[in-house]
């Protein structure tokens, strides 16, 4: 019994199999440049991310006051949190109306001067309004 199972050899991969899959595993390194390499240099790290550019078009400013000054809201284009109370100024000494194109918005009336509050919607969204005296005076309130 002993000597005919040392007789025995387990089986083996034909060496042709061998010869198939190394001269492809040998390609794909070279391929990939040899990274093993390896001197033990320092690894280079992630680098400082960059500055993210300006978007094309400019962000609402967070404020809850807008003048209307030389026939213009200034600023246009504001964000308010959901249900601001927004003061619109007006220091032109001619009559402007804040406007709004969403019927449920309270609208300021013609007025010349002074402070006039606008309360907006707990609904976030982007609100329109305008100048029913001045067609150029256009903005918008983002409640966010
Ligand atoms: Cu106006």
């Amino acid at each position: 019994m002993f000597a005919s199972s040392s007789s025995y050899h387990p089986g083996r991969p034909a060496p042709s199999t061998l010869r198939l899959i190394s001269p492809l595993m040998f390609a794909l390194a070279v391929a990939c440049g040899g990274g093993g390499g390896g001197g033990g240099g320092t690894p280079t790290g992630p680098g400082t991310p960059g500055t993210p550019g300006t978007p094309g078009t400019p962000s609402p400013i967070v404020t809850t006051s807008v003048n209307l000054q030389n026939t213009a809201f200034n600023p246009a284009d504001i964000q308010v949190s959901p249900g601001a109370t927004v003061t619109f100024t007006n220091l032109d000494g001619i009559n402007h109306t804040v406007t709004f194109d969403n019927t449920s918005i309270t609208s300021i009336d013609a007025y010349s001067s002074g402070a006039k509050t606008v309360t907006m919607p707990s609904a976030t969204g982007t609100y329109a309004y305008h100048c029913q005296l001045h067609g150029n005076m256009k903005g918008t309130v983002v409640v966010k």
